[in-house]
């Protein structure tokens, strides 16, 4: 039995695009996961963070890892590119989260999904309603209907 997740991609150091590029290589060929589908890559300023605008993208997979081993295999991603974590919302080289985790509401210590704050941030919601028009948030109901109120936030949507 697989699960359908959405991973959001995020980065701003070093080539931002090249890095996001390399994690949907990475997630397509990680094992236990079938991608299926990639967003187009966005440029977008910096929410709560420093530094260069980021690259951001959604992926849409199937998975029949479970969801604690699902972050272990991003953090695992997010090691290969050298990921530090000097302190919260630095600059990174590589940002990978579980935004949903197919209908399933998970808060334990190491993992809330879906992720708290992906209705408030068009560099989650633009993509991911790209892939996922029609997706519902578990507790929040259609992501759709958070689009206007992120309509404020710079977005790019890149060639
Ligand atoms: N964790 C808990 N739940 C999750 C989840 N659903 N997915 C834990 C991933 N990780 C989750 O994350 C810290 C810890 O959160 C992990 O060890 C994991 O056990 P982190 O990736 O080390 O730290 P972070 O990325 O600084 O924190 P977080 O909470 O992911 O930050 P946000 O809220 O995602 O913000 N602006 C633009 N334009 N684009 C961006 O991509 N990203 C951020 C990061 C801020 N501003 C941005 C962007
Ligand atoms: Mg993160």
């Amino acid at each position: 039995m697989s699960v359908q997740a959405f991973i959001g991609i995020g980065a701003n150091l070093g080539d931002a695009r090249a890095n996001v590029l390399d994690a949907v290589e990475r997630l397509r060929r990680q094992p236990g996961c079938e991608l299926q589908a990639v967003s187009s890559l966005y440029r977008t300023a910096p929410i709560d963070s420093s530094g260069d605008d980021y690259i951001n993208a959604v992926a849409k997979i199937a998975t029949t890892l479970d969801a604690e081993s699902l972050l272990q295999a991003l953090h695992g991603i997010e090691l290969a590119h050298g990921r530090e974590r000097p302190y919260r919302n630095a600059p990174r080289t590589l940002d990978l989260d579980l935004l949903l985790y197919g209908d399933e509401q998970i808060a334990s210590a190491t993992l809330t999904v879906p992720h708290p704050r992906m209705t408030q941030r068009a560099f989650v919601l633009t993509p991911l309603l790209e892939v996922a028009p029609e997706i519902i948030v578990p507790g929040l109901g259609p992501a759709a209907a958070f689009a206007a109120d992120v309509a404020d936030q710079a977005i790019t949507r890149l060639a």
